[in-house]
């Protein structure tokens, strides 16, 4: 079987195709990558079948005996999701157990369909499931790269002119409460708070090429789209946007059925305190103890089993430690956590070098960089919150200011700030190295150039007019002063945010920084509430969170809101249209290349750094593929298929709640 090194980052070479005119080149990229895997065919992870019988973990057989539950064969779907053994590296597993998850997030509550997170690091993942799935296409061969993978979403057909998407839902799914999964909830999804401009749902209204939804019976409907689509903008049915919840629960707090509700009520329907919520997922939240843990226990429909006909998952219990990022890493380094993206450079130097001890609990692989950070500036006039703020934001909108600040960041020193050694790597928009879609002779470079910023500066008329060292806004107007916010908890944005800010103060131009809780960040960010923002958005691919980066429809992006399209972004819309319209992988590579010198060349956004992930999974855990990379298709709690992850039982960690499931 031919072994494939995926050598992702082009080192020294500078692709000539793309090469701009007049623009500055990227510098030359070392990489860290050490990933070394088999790549297989689509069909080799999963498929759909029935099996001739099934069983279940042995925690349920008193509760099948009692009557609490009906017998397995009886809760799962006609066809469920089977995981290939031949895929699993340590083959079919033993159920029980502990899976121990730390992470630096909050639930903010369980009404996702109306933009809530449940605490990200795994949390949102285990209770949703989605349309299609993303994340295990890491380990897809190129020739098979035909789409997303299936999931609740079974099949689908395009008619003759790619305008109308029919879709199969699997049959017989059931909620975690047992109650039928069906097109209903897919409906009530899409047409109740996709389209719902009143909804802050995660995919914005329109911006799935404003299809209208036509149901056809219990298990099938249809996307009919203004324009003909191709198989692309089916990725966008994947999680985090294209995840169903429960509308059998949720409709009676929708405005639309219900006139006491409002909004925020129906967005506050489901409060983080009130557990068990109802979840398609494999493990459903019990116990939410606020600012210390979350555990979840196995739910008992869940429609995916192996080879053998075990139902998944095969651990019991799931916890949630409520701590920080850092010691997400902390403790698998130390054995007390089962996993981490490590994705704080500022501890990437110690773990490593204790990863590398043959007694170490963990393993470490560095992946591709996929991590990056920006500056966005709002490029919305007509959100602002008063007459300064509209100057600042008329400002903004001019490329020679967005330039300007491009030039004045030394992106080496920030990279050095983040963490000393060879992971930082400039980043200034668009597609970071990591991505397939990444062309770096089609990535303009603003090298540090103050002498360049000011010349920019200058010429845009905003200069120091009163003399205190800030430059002023053009016509004599108010000293440029311009409020980021930043997630104040976050390490490695905090001390970028920092360097960024006394970098423009050289340039005369002052941030006044305003630290936030990473919900407040999210909220604000996709509300386009800021005048500017800094965080850590990756760019793999132009289909995941689209709205984050790309003018998709009016409504997007975030830091764009109100369809006030700049000259360039309007080629960049009908590049990113034409993208998701595509089923060319040739043509979509060229569209990649002119979104990348757009993005790039109009200093879009103002990006800095951008560093690789080390993946760590504790060594009692097996099937954890050692090619699994952090982030690509999506993030390796998806990427890693924790639903078939198992310890032997001499291994397994005690459970909190043995013998129970969720109660309704
Ligand atoms: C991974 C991820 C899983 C969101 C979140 C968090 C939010 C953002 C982003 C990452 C966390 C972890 O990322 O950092 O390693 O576990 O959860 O969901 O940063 O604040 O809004 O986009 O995915
Ligand atoms: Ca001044």
């Amino acid at each position: 079987m031919k072994t494939m090194k995926r050598a992702l980052a082009v080192s020294t070479a500078i692709v000539a195709s793309g090469t701009l005119a007049t623009a500055d080149q990227m510098p030359p990229e070392t990489s860290l990558s050490g990933l070394e895997y088999e790549l297989i065919g689509r069909g080799d992870i999963y498929s759909y079948g029935s099996l001739d019988s099934y069983n279940q973990a042995p925690m349920l057989d008193a509760l099948v005996e009692s009557g609490a539950l009906p017998p397995v064969n009886e809760r799962l779907p006609a066809e469920p999701i089977i995981f290939k053994s031949g895929a699993m590296v340590d083959g079919i597993g033993e159920y029980g157990g502990v899976f121990r998850h730390v992470i630096g997030g909050r639930p903010e509550g369980w009404n996702w369909m109306a933009g809530q997170h449940q605490g990200w690091g795994g949390i949102n993942m285990a209770m949703q499931e989605c349309l299609v799935r993303q994340g295990p296409r890491w380990q897809v061969k190129a020739e098979e790269q035909t789409g997303p993978l299936p999931n609740l979403a079974q099949s689908w057909t395009w008619n003759v002119d790619s305008t109308e998407l029919t879709v199969n839902l699997m049959q017989g799914v059931k909620w975690s409460d047992g109650d039928d999964f069906d097109v209903e909830d897919v409906r009530f999804w899409y047409e109740d708070n996709v389209q719902d401009e009143n909804v802050a749902s995660r995919m914005a209204k329109d911006s799935f090429g404003a299809a209208n939804f036509e149901v056809i019976d219990d298990y099938t409907f249809k996307f009919v789209f203004q324009s003909p689509q191709a198989e692309t903008i089916v990725e966008n049915l994947a999680y985090i946007q294209g995840c169903p919840g429960p509308s059998h629960i949720l409709k009676d707090a929708h405005p639309t059925y219900n006139s006491d509700a409002t909004y925020d009520s129906y967005t506050q329907a489901l409060p983080n305190d009130v557990v068990p919520p109802v979840v398609l997922g494999a493990w459903v939240p019990v116990v939410h103890r606020p600012d210390e843990l979350v555990i979840m226990r196995r739910n008992p429909y869940y429609f995916k089993v192996d080879e053998a006909g075990n139902q998944l998952p095969y651990f019991n219990e799931m916890h949630f430690r409520l701590s920080t990022w850092g010691d997400r890493t902390a403790q698998a380094v130390a054995g007390t956590g089962d996993f981490s993206n490590m994705e704080d450079p500022g501890n990437y130097v110690e773990a490593l070098k204790q990863s590398q001890d043959e007694n170490s609990p963990v393993r470490a692989n560095f992946g591709p960089r996929v991590l990056s950070w920006r500056l966005m500036l709002n490029l919305d006039p007509a959100s602002a919150e008063d007459d300064t703020d509209r100057a600042m934001r008329d400002l903004f909108r001019e490329t020679d200011f967005r330039l300007a600040l491009s030039h004045a960041l030394d992106r080496d020193a920030i990279g050095q700030a983040l963490a000393r050694g060879p992971f930082a790597y400039p980043y200034v928009a668009g597609f970071s190295t990591g991505s397939p879609y990444y062309d770096a002779g089609s990535s303009d470079f603003q090298p540090f150039d103050q002498d360049r910023a000011n010349a920019l500066l200058d010429g845009l008329g905003a200069t120091d007019t009163d003399g205190d060292g800030v430059r002023n806004l053009p016509g004599g107007g108010e000293n440029i002063v311009i409020t980021v916010l930043h997630d104040g908890g976050a390490n490695a944005d905090r001390k970028q945010a920092e360097a960024v800010a006394s970098q423009l103060e050289e340039v005369g131009i002052r941030m006044n920084l305003r630290s936030l809780d990473q919900t407040t960040m999210d909220t604000n960010r996709t509300s386009g509430q800021y005048q500017a923002l800094f965080a850590r958005l990756p760019v793999i691919l132009p289909t995941r969170e689209v709205c984050e980066t790309f003018p998709a429809g009016a409504n997007c992006p975030f830091f764009n809101r109100g369809g006030n399209r700049l000259p360039f972004e309007a080629e960049l819309a009908s590049a990113y249209d034409a993208f998701v319209a595509s089923s060319d992988a040739a043509e979509q590579a060229e569209l990649a290349k002119q979104m990348q010198r757009l993005m790039t060349e109009n200093a879009y956004y103002i990006g800095t750094v951008q560093i690789p992930a080390a993946l760590l999974v504790n060594k009692r855990i097996r099937n954890a593929h050692p090619g699994t990379p952090v982030f690509m298709y999506e993030w390796a709690e998806d990427s890693v298929i924790r639903e078939r992850l198992w310890t032997p039982a001499a291994e397994q960690e005690e459970e909190v709640l043995p013998g129970t499931v969720a109660e309704y």
